[in-house]
Parts: structure tokens; C-alpha cells; sequence
């Protein structure tokens, strides 16, 4: 205990080993640390909570938030417990209880940090914000027997280790991403996937809503956008046809939102832009429709940049989409505009950046975005497979924040190795450990940790169909992307992330969640 003050009065990291008095954890309960991602400081002690039929789930008097937190918890644990887990916001003291509390009055935990103590007579969940409470059931939902994903009845015993952990992220921003232009992905789909990213303390996801080969929101004042563009037909192969109409997609936000996930919409553009070309011909410089396009080339279309029906266009849509989304960010995409001259692609973001600001959003683009001077209060998605990008360097002197997607680390598309049926390999094979080999604060020369807002994993779409297909290519590398943008740089440890993913593959299948076995972990 002195030791541990000391360090923290020190400023130092504090690592806490366990003591000789603590036990193994009980039989079949996880160690304090097996969690995904790694928590910031772990200190297992002796003793277990028993979660027993009489453990009542006791939330923050007065704070719905904390109370709907609580009953996801509840929700979560009942089909494999049984127990009827009852949410309450006072309890007797005589049960066994879990309290997620808010006003841990700590600092360092800020919005999404959390204190999670567990002894024989109580878990204590405390935060200084419902998302914080959040977290700390994600990770409780860890710390108990793998069973407990069962989505029926099991019987045994449900112990938690004794211990306590304190955690906060590393980045603000860990993001996944989906791409419903190549082929549409239904909103249950979409939905699945949050419910899985959310167990890894990702709070953002990125939709890919348009491309050459379709567009998947609504957008009022260009209703042939989706009649067309999302129609029968469209996507990769013409097998992907679909679009959220606008009720959908703030039904996704709720819904994300309920799981501390904030939605980031992108219209893909000045390249990228065949499916609203072939619904309205004038965003075209000849005013003639392209014919639709149902293949993976890239970079062959362009809206017409010194055409004002391309400014009213966007405008629309950022003004439309803005409207619908309560996040902070609007991607603009930006990526591969090579139909687009250099000079026209600066006229065009030194309009188009600015609008996104007009609208009450931050713009966020692909890394491209940097060549435009407008993108200094922007935020760059760096793709580059390079390790030195001065365009990008100088743009973060300027201001530009960055969020790191490095294709052949973060990719999710990409292929595990030459066998994987699913995904590209442009970027290379991306094995679980290559994923989690790299350092965002340090990955690029000239990016530094303090103009970084965290990691995101994209995953195109081109080859996927179902979410058996997505949750195949996401898991187990989203983890590692995940941890990336959680833990301290610290605990970042390759036998120790491997065994505690070998662990966890169980609780997938027990979930029906399509995983990759992947050979270089030895999965339980
Ligand atoms: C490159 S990454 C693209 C996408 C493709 C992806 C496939 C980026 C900004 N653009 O258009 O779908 O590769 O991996």
C-alpha cells in the first residue's frame, strides 16, 4: 500500500503485483487480469463476490443514465444466471450487491474511467460519468466464468476475483467501421456488431455511406440518391442493395448511443462518387450518366468541381446528415480522388471543409485531406501504409488532429494470411500479432501522441456479405486495435494480450460469433 502512494505521489505508474495473502482466483473465474482491453492498473487481493439469486444491481439515486446502465447489466446476466437480479437504487445491506455509483470525484478517470472493487460482500463500480459505469460493467462482465455469455441457463457457481482495478483510456477515440456502400449491411447487422465492439470499450463507429457502387442514407432533397443508388443492383457483384432511410439511422444512434458508441457518418467525396452520378447526371461535368458500377476499381470518379450544382449538392447532404447526427464528427472521405486534378481538389475541400464547421460538426477525411490548408481544425484518418507522411506531418503543425488507421496494421479487410477466403491483401496479410504490433503515439514520424485522438479499424466491405463475414475478419484483430487504443502504452505485451485472447475465444462461440482461429494463439 505505502509503495503504491509513494508512486502515485511520485507521478509514476503504479503496478501493483499481488500480494502473497491473495488467492487464485475461484475455480473457473477469470484472473482480475485477463480483461481486453488491458486496464490501466489491476490489484487482485484475496477473497471473491459470490453473484448469488438474492444480488440485487443498485444504481446512482437520480440518474437514469446509471440506471440503464444497470439494466443492461441485469440484462446481460440473467439468461445464463437465472437470477432475477433486480435493479434498485437502495439496498439492504445484508445482500450481495452491485453498485455502480457515480461521483468518484478522481480526475484521472475523466468521462469513460471507472474503479471497480470486489470483496466477499460487494463489486463497486464508480465513475465520474454514466460512461465510465459503462466500462466498468464491460469489464465485470470479464471477470465472471465465460459461461456467463450462455444465452441459456447454465448451472454453477458465479464467483468474481477479489481485487480492485482503477482504468481510463489511453485515446478519447477507438473506433470500428463499416462499409454499407460495397454491400449494405441491415441495421440488425449493424446493430450486432455494436453490441460485440462495445465489449471492448470502442466508442465510436465509423459508416462508410456512399461510394461508386452505392448510397445508403436517405437524404431528402436528393431522393434518387438511395431509389437509385441504393436500389436493386447496387453494391459489389449488385448483391448489396440497401439504404437507412433517416428513421433507421437515428434509430442506430440511440441505439449505439445506449452503448456509449457515437455514430460517424461519411459521404465519400470529391472521388468515390459513381452511384449519385448515375442518380443525378448534373453532378457530372458533361451532365451525362455513368453507367453503373458493380466492380472494386477505385478512383475513377469525381464530382465536378467548378460546377456550383456540386456545391448546392454537398451542401445538401452535409446540411441533412448533420441534422441526424448528434456526434461531434462528419467524414468527408476524401481518399483516392485521382480523377480530380491536385488544384481542383483544393478548390473543392477549401469549400467543402469549411461547410462541415457551417453545420456544427468537426470534418474528419482521409489522410488526403492534409494537402488542403482548410484542414487545420480537421482530423485526418491516416491510411498510409508509411511510416513517414510529411504532408500529414505538416498539416498536424498546423493543428490537424489524427486518427490512426494504418492499412497494413488496422485493416480489417485485409486477408489473416494466403488461405483466408474472405478480404484483400493490398495491404499486406495482417495476422492477430501484426495487428497488435505497432504503437499509435509513435507510429508516425512527425505525428506525435498529442495530436493523435486515437485508433480506428476500418473493414471494407468488397468480399463481405453477412455478418458471419464481418464478425470472421473483425475478431480477433478488433481486440488488438481496441487495446491499441485503451491500455497505457505500459501493459502493451504480446504473451500476455495472446493468452488473454486464448481465453476469451470461448465466450465468442458461446455468443455465436464467428471467429478466426487464428494459429498463433492457443485458444482455451
Ligand atoms: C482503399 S482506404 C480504400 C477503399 C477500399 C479499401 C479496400 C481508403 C481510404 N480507400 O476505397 O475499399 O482500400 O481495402
Amino acid at each position: 500500500m505505502s509503495r503504491m502512494f509513494l508512486a502515485a505521489a511520485l507521478g509514476l505508474p503504479v503496478v501493483v503485483a499481488p500480494t502473497a495473502a491473495s488467492a487464485a482466483p475461484p475455480s473457473g473465474s477469470p484472473a482480475l487480469t485477463s480483461v481486453i482491453p488491458a486496464p490501466a492498473e489491476v490489484s487482485p487481493a484475496s477473497g471473491s463476490f459470490r453473484l448469488g439469486p438474492l444480488t440485487v444491481i443498485r444504481t446512482q439515486s437520480g440518474s437514469a443514465a446509471a440506471k440503464a446502465v444497470g439494466e443492461q447489466l441485469a440484462r446481460a446476466l440473467r439468461p445464463s444466471t437465472g437470477y432475477p437480479l433486480p435493479v434498485v437504487a437502495i439496498t439492504p445491506r445484508v445482500l450481495p450487491t452491485i453498485s455502480l455509483l457515480l461521483g468518484a470525484n478522481e480526475s484521472r478517470l475523466g468521462d469513460e474511467g471507472y474503479r471497480l472493487q470486489v470483496d466477499a460482500r460487494a463489486v463497486t463500480i464508480r465513475a465520474n460519468k454514466p460512461a465510465g459505469l459503462f466500462a466498468g460493467t464491460q469489464t465485470l462482465l470479464q471477470l465472471l466464468p465465460k459461461e456467463i455469455d450462455s444465452p441459456t441457463f447454465v448451472r454453477r457457481s458465479w464467483n468474481v476475483a477479489g481485487g480492485s482495478i482503477v482504468d481510463f483510456p489511453r485515446f478519447a477515440y477507438r473506433g470500428a467501421f463499416m462499409d454499407e456502400a460495397r454491400h449494405f449491411h441491415t441495421p440488425a447487422e449493424i446493430k450486432a456488431y455494436i453490441d460485440e465492439i462495445s465489449r471492448f470499450k470502442i466508442n465510436h463507429l465509423h459508416l462508410h455511406l456512399a461510394d461508386d457502387q452505392g448510397w445508403r442514407i436517405q437524404i431528402d432533397s436528393w431522393p434518387k440518391l438511395t431509389t437509385v443508388g441504393g436500389g436493386p443492383g447496387t453494391g459489389v457483384d449488385g448483391v448489396g442493395p440497401g439504404f437507412l432511410t433517416k428513421a433507421d439511422y437515428r434509430d442506430l444512434v440511440r441505439y449505439a448511443a445506449a452503448r456509449y458508441v457515437t455514430i460517424v457518418p461519411e459521404i465519400d467525396m470529391p472521388g468515390h462518387v459513381n452511384a449519385a452520378q448515375v442518380a443525378y447526371p448534373e453532378l457530372t461535368c458533361d451532365g451525362v450518366a455513368p453507367p453503373p458500377r458493380t466492380d472494386t476499381e477505385v478512383g475513377y470518379s469525381s464530382l465536378c468541381i467548378s460546377s456550383e450544382t456540386t456545391y448546392r449538392f454537398v451542401e445538401d447532404v452535409i446540411r441533412e446528415l448533420a441534422a441526424i447526427t448528434p456526434g461531434p464528427y462528419l467524414h468527408i472521405g476524401g481518399d483516392e480522388a485521382h480523377a480530380t486534378t491536385d488544384a481542383d481538389y483544393l478548390t473543392f475541400q477549401q469549400r467543402v471543409l469549411p461547410l462541415v464547421t457551417k453545420y456544427g460538426k468537426t470534418a474528419y477525411g482521409w489522410n488526403e485531406i492534409a494537402k488542403s490548408p482548410a484542414s487545420s481544425n480537421a482530423v485526418a484518418q491516416y491510411w498510409d501504409t508509411a511510416t513517414t507522411n510529411p504532408t500529414v506531418a505538416a498539416a498536424v503543425t498546423r493543428g490537424t488532429k489524427v486518427i490512426m488507421s494504418p492499412a497494413n496494421k488496422a485493416y480489417l479487410d485485409m486477408k489473416y494470411d494466403r488461405n483466408t477466403p474472405l478480404g484483400l491483401s493490398w495491404a499486406g496479410y495482417i495476422e492477430v500479432q501484426t495487428a497488435y504490433g505497432w504503437d499509435p503515439g509513435t507510429h508516425v514520424t512527425g505525428i506525435p501522441e498529442s495530436a493523435i485522438l486515437g485508433v480506428e479499424a476500418p473493414l471494407w466491405s468488397e468480399t463481405l456479405r453477412s455478418i458471419d463475414d464481418i464478425e470472421f475478419m473483425a475478431f480477433p484483430r478488433l481486440p488488438a486495435i481496441a487495446e491499441l487504443g485503451w491500455s497505457p502504452a505500459t501493459t502493451h505485451d504480446w504473451p500476455s494480450f495472446a493468452s488473454r485472447l486464448g481465453a476469451y475465444g470461448p465466450r465468442w462461440t458461446l455468443r455465436d460469433v464467428n471467429f478466426y482461429p487464428s494459429p498463433q494463439i492457443t485458444w482455451q
